[in-house]
């Protein structure tokens, strides 16, 4: 913590480029980094990352050197062992396990290892408020920390941050911030923006703010998609399930997340093969199986492209459709299901 806010205070006059996760605990915390900077006087932009990409991507590394950055900050994305940007200082704000290590050089603020595992968002607001006033950012903290708790119970810590903030408006906001990520156009640009004019989860649940209509679209679609997509038809294999389908929107985690209730005593993959071209992005959850980490990396079939990061609880990946055919194999499929 130190380290990083050493880095912060000491490139004041720099500019500052931010590379937030695009879901609402990284764009939460990517707005608590954006405050922060602005009011130490420090020049700050944003970089949104497009459809499938992440720093390490070719596409998403090349805006950010378009964006002349003297130091780099990049919330909430994972992390592995390459370097970013060759020689670019960088302050990583993180908790999700590092896939072989963290980039060299990099400083790095991770609450990974350390249970109850802090959401970014939640390490950033304690991170920054240290370096700048951000008493009006709090709520920033506490949604993140929410919409990455899913269906477990809330920490203390996160509980005593909910004082007159009401959950319905909470989690109002966070499926609507949600939504553009997941539908087919991925324009997380709309959340981020309603996001930087909200002043409270009740802005952006109510619409009090411009651009909220937007995300109610996403919304829209993204559900109705889900409800396609999980009449699938369902392959077993092992103690397997996958459910093979074709959407261009983000919804093999959703899919997955409704298809474990009904499958219980099973691992259930949801397998969008229409989310990137040639590749069959997976989610994977389970509630019979408690570290799909460490089943997906002890299965014995290489885990190529992004693929085997996340949760104990809820990983996934993004392969070639042969690499997923040959993954399911070695899960017990007698053959691999028909490509929808
Ligand atoms: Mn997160």
């Amino acid at each position: 913590m130190e380290a990083g806010r050493a880095l912060l205070r000491a490139n004041t006059r720099g500019r500052f480029v931010l590379v937030p996760d695009g879901d609402v605990d990284g764009l939460s915390a990517g707005a608590i980094a954006l405050r922060a900077l602005e009011r130490l006087g420090a020049e700050v932009v944003a970089v949104l990352p497009g459809k499938g990409e992440h720093v390490h991507t070719d596409a998403l590394r090349a805006r950010i050197v378009a964006a002349r950055p003297d130091v780099l900050v990049v919330l909430d994305m994972g992390s592995r062992g390459e370097p970013i940007v060759a020689g670019l200082p960088t302050l990583l704000v993180d908790h999700h396990a590092p896939l072989r290590g963290f980039p060299p050089g990099a400083t790095v603020v991770s609450a990974f290892g350390h249970p109850p595992v802090a959401a970014t968002s939640l390490l950033a607001w304690h991170l920054f408020r240290e370096v700048a006033a951000l008493q009006d950012c709090a709520w920033l903290g506490l949604l993140g920390a929410v919409a990455d708790l899913g269906a477990e119970p809330m920490p203390d810590v996160v509980k005593r941050m909910m004082g007159g903030v009401s959950r319905t408006s909470l989690r109002e906001a966070i499926v609507l911030l949600n939504a553009p990520r997941r539908s087919a156009a991925h324009d997380i640009t709309s959340a981020w923006e309603v996001l930087l004019r909200a002043r409270d989860p009740a802005d952006v649940a109510k619409g009090r703010v411009p651009g909220v209509e937007k995300l109610r679209e996403a919304r829209a679609e993204v559900a109705a998609e889900v409800l396609r997509c999980a009449r699938a038809r369902p392959y077993f294999g092992g103690n397997v399930v996958v459910l093979p389908f074709r959407s261009g929107a983000r919804v093999h985690p959703l899919v997955a997340q409704r298809a474990a209730a009904r499958f219980a005593d099973r691992i259930v993959i949801a397998a969008n093969y229409d989310y990137l071209p040639g590749r069959v992005n997976f989610a994977m959850r389970s509630r019979a199986e408690r570290d799909l980490l460490r089943y997906l990396h002890g299965v014995g079939a290489p885990l190529t492209g992004d693929s085997g990061h996340g949760h104990p609880g809820a990983t996934g990946g993004s392969m070639p459709f042969e690499d997923f055919e040959r993954l399911l194999v070695a899960m017990g499929f007698e053959a691999p299901p028909p490509r929808p």
